[in-house]
């Protein structure tokens, strides 16, 4: 921890709750100060004191094609110059809902918003306003953003504190949300038999990644998808992390379940602050200012934000950008996983496309309760070790971690290198 990150972790604590603007920078759960960065090229970052790392959070999943790509770079210049907001339609807008519509078939509509939490906050009210019912389901140790609807038994920032559902959301809100296990089919079987006709949605990342990341049974995205169209409810994927991260399919092409309703972020972006909520027509057709469900915005389809999503979605579509992003995150999993078991180290890795998951245990864990299991203890030692030698991960054991184009086998060696000296003396 170098002097100027202690410098100014100590005067933002004075002005900002926390010193951070969001609460899992805070490094509390892995213990020590925030970093303070100052500038991100390709993979890589500088702190304030100038120390580099390879990054593995990439702004917690936005950078897919690094930090400062120079088209993005160029393309948000361009678009400033003419101006950066208008609160009126433009031509981009239009652009890039026709090419999310042509990427993501199941989205006939789609209404772009500033953060995945406006996505998922507006999903959930145009669930409710489209079936007239007020009970949601959703599965502990999913994070869709700080909605008072969702923000109960939360993972992310929530889970990281160990304090499951927030302060200051009222008993009446929190009541209509019915909490599940995530890959439970049985729990969610026995939920519909006891409320279906109450249940106005069903929200849930179809690939976990606020939890760590958790890997979605066969049969459990199946069979949200039958007991929903069963019972009439809408069936929400909640994508902001896993839209154009796991494959260029979304992770509803991955596992072809088609849901009602799909919440996108992150990527979308390209790292400019861009969010989006679509799907069945007959459902977007409830929202202002046609149908009664009202949400708005003032910088939704923010011009520059959405040249910035533009020139992402464009590039990430070049032959071979998945195989590649998935082939580099496998090596780091398949790599780390080989060095710990060298050294009898407990320890396992997953990837799912240009994410993956890092477990202190034996096995990979399927469950919330599972990823409970694993040592956290020993992940903060690993954190440490690693932030030391200039690698960068997730600073919480309850994240996923994300790899980007611009990594390759220079920052894969010098990680695994990095992990062979730490897992000898772990
Ligand atoms: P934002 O409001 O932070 O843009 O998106 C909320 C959200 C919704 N859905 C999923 C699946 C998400 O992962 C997120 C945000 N993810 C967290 C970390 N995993 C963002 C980091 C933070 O909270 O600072």
């Amino acid at each position: 921890m170098t002097s100027r990150n202690r410098q100014l972790f100590e005067q933002s604590q004075k002005v900002i709750p926390g010193g951070v603007n969001s609460p899992v920078r805070a490094f509390k759960s892995v213990g020590g100060n925030p970093v303070f960065f100052q500038r991100g090229q390709g993979a890589h970052v500088w702190d304030v004191d100038g120390k580099s790392y390879i990054d593995y959070v990439g702004s917690w999943g936005p950078l897919i094609l690094g930090h400062a790509h120079p088209e993005v770079i160029k393309t948000v210049q361009k678009t400033s110059e003419n101006g950066l907001t208008f609160g009126a339609p433009t031509e981009a807008e239009l652009e890039i809902a026709e090419l999310i519509c042509k990427l993501i078939p199941s989205i006939e509509q789609v209404r772009l918003v500033s953060s995945g939490t406006e996505a998922g906050m507006s999903a959930i009210r145009l669930a409710r306003g489209f079936t007239g019912r007020n009970k949601i389901i959703k599965f502990e140790g999913c994070y869709h953003g700080h909605d008072d609807s969702l923000l109960v038994k939360a993972g992310s920032g929530a889970l990281t504190f160990g304090n499951p559902s927030s302060a200051g959301v009222p008993q009446e809100t929190a009541g209509h949300t019915i909490v599940l296990d995530y890959n439970d089919v049985n729990g969610v079987e026995a939920t519909f038999k006891q409320y279906g006709s109450e249940i106005a949605a069903v929200i849930v990342e179809p690939v976990a990644g606020n939890m760590n990341l958790i890997a979605p049974k066969t049969d459990f995205l199946k069979t949200l998808r039958t007991l929903c169209t069963h019972h009439g409810s809408v069936l929400i994927f909640d994508e902001v992390m896993t839209g154009f991260r796991v494959g260029l399919d979304c992770a509803q092409g991955l596992y072809q379940v088609q849901p009602d309703l799909t919440t996108l972020g992150k990527v979308i972006g390209g790292g400019m602050p861009m969010a989006a909520f679509g799907g069945r027509r007959d459902i977007m057709q409830c929202l202002a200012p046609v149908g009664a469900v009202y949400q708005a915005g003032t910088l939704s389809g923010n011009p520059v934000a959405v040249a910035a999503g533009l020139t992402t979605l464009r590039l990430i579509q070049e032959t071979g950008f998945y195989d590649n992003l998935a082939n580099t995150t496998r090596q780091l999993t398949e790599g780390l996983t080989a060095s710990a078991k060298k050294h009898g180290v407990n320890f396992c890795a997953q990837s799912i496309g240009g994410m993956f998951g890092l477990y202190f245990s034996k096995n990979i864990p399927a469950s919330f309760s599972e990823v409970m299991g694993c040592d956290k203890d020993a992940f903060n030692r690993f954190f440490h070790a690693m932030l030391d030698r200039g690698i960068y991960f997730a600073p919480s054991a309850f994240e996923a971690g994300f790899v980007s184009s611009t990594h390759g086998s220079t920052e894969i060696n010098t990680t695994l290198a990095a992990a062979e000296n730490i897992f000898a003396t772990l």
